[in-house]
């Protein structure tokens, strides 16, 4: 009986495996004339993951002492479960591009950043240091001064309350900066119930933040949306926000379909899900949440398992 169990969840698997295939094979829907602009090519961290045009974010305009105006930035907008721009994907910035990282950060209005790299992995730079690493140290980026009030450690991630402070109007705004600490790349995170305990303690941060601010919040009605970066900006990032999706729909309608969710980034954010393992860990840690909050029994083996899965 064991060894039928396993090739049961071998044939499942496979399923998913050949769904995944699929949406690989799919052409990208759209064109990539900004990120490969001779201007632009120095601001990708690689130069084969570039920004669709149809849903790149666009930095106001601003002159460098060259004279050059431009607006780009390696970052697409990302539609969330009912919400229109929910997240920006990016990649990890790169020192030439700190200062424009911070302005999409102050013109977009985010609070939230979520970092699912770490700088180094297996002694390679996967990410500039953007962000001032200890507390009460600042840093200048562009037109912004960056300074870390308060880190708190916790077991799978790293948060620090930063204040951003923008030297052309002198307004000053709190931006949270959250680092997953066990996420590898063109891997999987250790366990999905730390991603869940996560997803949920960002969700939760966002809310009260929102809340204490109140009428002070002077964004567009709504939330802001989440800054989601790796290392470019497409396999854990798009792994991240797949399950953010799924699991609130999920918890509003009581269905999931990864694959949909997935076809459907990627006419956002090309490439996104780099591997199959990610896109497979999209499927067990939607299992584990469903059985977290008891929206489904413990997975059991039945006959009809049996019957549709054995040849
Ligand atoms: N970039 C390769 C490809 O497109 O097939 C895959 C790859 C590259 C995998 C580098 C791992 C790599 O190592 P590291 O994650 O340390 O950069
Ligand atoms: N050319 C790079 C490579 O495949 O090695 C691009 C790349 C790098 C793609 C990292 C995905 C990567 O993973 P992530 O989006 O999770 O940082």
């Amino acid at each position: 009986v064991l060894q039928l169990v396993e090739h049961i969840k071998r044939q499942k698997k496979k399923g998913i495996y050949q769904e995944y295939e699929e949406i690989r094979r799919e052409p990208p829907t759209g064109t990539f004339d900004y990120s490969k602009k001779l201007s632009n090519q120095l601001k990708n961290r690689y130069s084969d993951v570039l920004c669709l045009d149809q849903s790149r974010v666009k930095l106001c305009q601003l002159s460098n002492d060259k004279g050059e105006t431009s607006d780009y930035i390696n970052a697409s907008f990302m539609d969330g479960y009912k919400r229109n721009n929910a997240y920006i994907a990016t990649q990890g910035p790169l020192p030439k591009t700190f200062g424009d990282f911070w302005r999409m950060i102050w013109e977009q209005m985010v609070l939230i950043i979520i970092m699912t790299t770490r700088v180094v992995e297996r002694g390679r730079v996967k990410c500039g240091q953007y962000w001032p690493l200890e507390e009460s140290r600042m840093e200048q980026h562009g037109y912004f001064l960056v300074k870390n009030t308060h880190i708190q450690m916790y077991q799978d991630f790293r948060l620090s309350h930063l204040e951003l402070y923008n030297s052309q109007t002198g307004e000053k705004r709190e931006v949270f900066h959250y680092l997953y600490l066990s996420w590898p790349d063109f891997g999987v995170p250790k366990s999905a119930s730390a991603m869940l305990d996560f997803r949920e303690h960002v969700q939760q941060r966002q809310k009260s933040v929102l809340r204490s601010l109140g009428a002070k919040w002077a964004g567009p009605p709504g939330e802001p949306p989440l800054v989601v970066h790796c290392s470019a900006g497409i396999g854990r990032t798009g792994t991240f926000c797949t399950l953010d999706i799924c699991l609130s729909r999920l918890e509003d309608v009581g269905t999931v379909d990864v694959c949909e969710t997935v076809r459907r980034m990627r006419t956002q954010r090309a490439f996104s899900i780099q591997t199959w393992d990610q896109y497979y860990f999209c499927y067990t840690a939607v299992i584990e949440y469903a059985q977290r909050h008891g929206k489904l029994a413990p997975v059991q083996w039945s006959d009809s398992d049996l019957e549709t899965d054995s040849e």
